[in-house]
């Protein structure tokens, strides 16, 4: 089966603006266990993200390359870790979908309906990994807002600040899955249960 037809939305337009709706619930922390934020290391950046694992083509972006893809912006957005602090506001960030560096590789599937279980893992140069699956992607309206990230507020992102990041602002706690210095995008196919 083709990914084409379930794309959401077809065709990106430039300059699309996304803005965060609806309100956290009162708590959405999944596990019991006490989140401590981690101290940001110096020299943590990156220049380029790398798409790796299932794809039909190994692929590096590189600042140049993810200015050629079509341009999303953010809108003003809150960055809140899962403690509910707020970690930082923006007006807004530029970036690119994280689907279209997806489109550009394409996905290796070993029978056309694997994209069913086919997830993402986003890494950041200290090793922070965060997950996506096709579905939220390609099928939900978080794909909308997972984005591959280069401008904030009109400038862009420092050494210090990581330089490629990722966003995603469908989220309730926005800080969880932003990573700070993005290096590699994985593609993987988690396995299906034994009969
Ligand atoms: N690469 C990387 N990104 C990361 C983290 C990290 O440890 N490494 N921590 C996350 C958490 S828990 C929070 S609260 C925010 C902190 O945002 P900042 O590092 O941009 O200030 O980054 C998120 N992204
Ligand atoms: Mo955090």
């Amino acid at each position: 089966m083709s990914l084409d037809p379930m794309r959401v939305p077809t065709g990106a337009s430039p300059d699309t603006r996304l803005t965060a709706t609806g309100a956290p619930p009162a708590s959405v922390s999944p596990v019991a266990v006490a989140h401590t934020d981690p101290i940001a290391p110096d020299a943590l950046v990156s220049r380029e993200v790398v798409v790796s694992g299932c794809v039909k083509r190994r692929y590096s972006f590189d600042l140049c390359a993810l200015m050629r893809l079509p341009t999303q912006l953010t809108g003003p957005l809150d960055i809140v870790c899962l403690s509910g602090r707020t970690v930082r506001g923006a007006s807004e960030y530029k970036g690119v979908r994280l689907s279209a560096l997806l489109d550009v590789a394409q996905l290796r599937l070993p029978h056309a309906r694997d994209f069913t279980r086919a997830f993402i893992l986003a890494q950041g140069a200290d090793g922070y990994t965060v997950m996506f699956s096709w579905h939220e992607l390609y099928n939900t309206p978080v794909g909308i807002g997972a984005l591959v990230v280069y401008e904030r507020d009109g400038r862009p992102l420092d050494d210090d600040e990581g330089g490629i990041g990722l966003i995603s602002t469908g989220d309730f706690r926005v800080a969880l899955r932003q990573v700070r210095a993005l290096k590699r995008l994985s593609v993987h196919l988690a396995e299906p249960p034994l009969r």
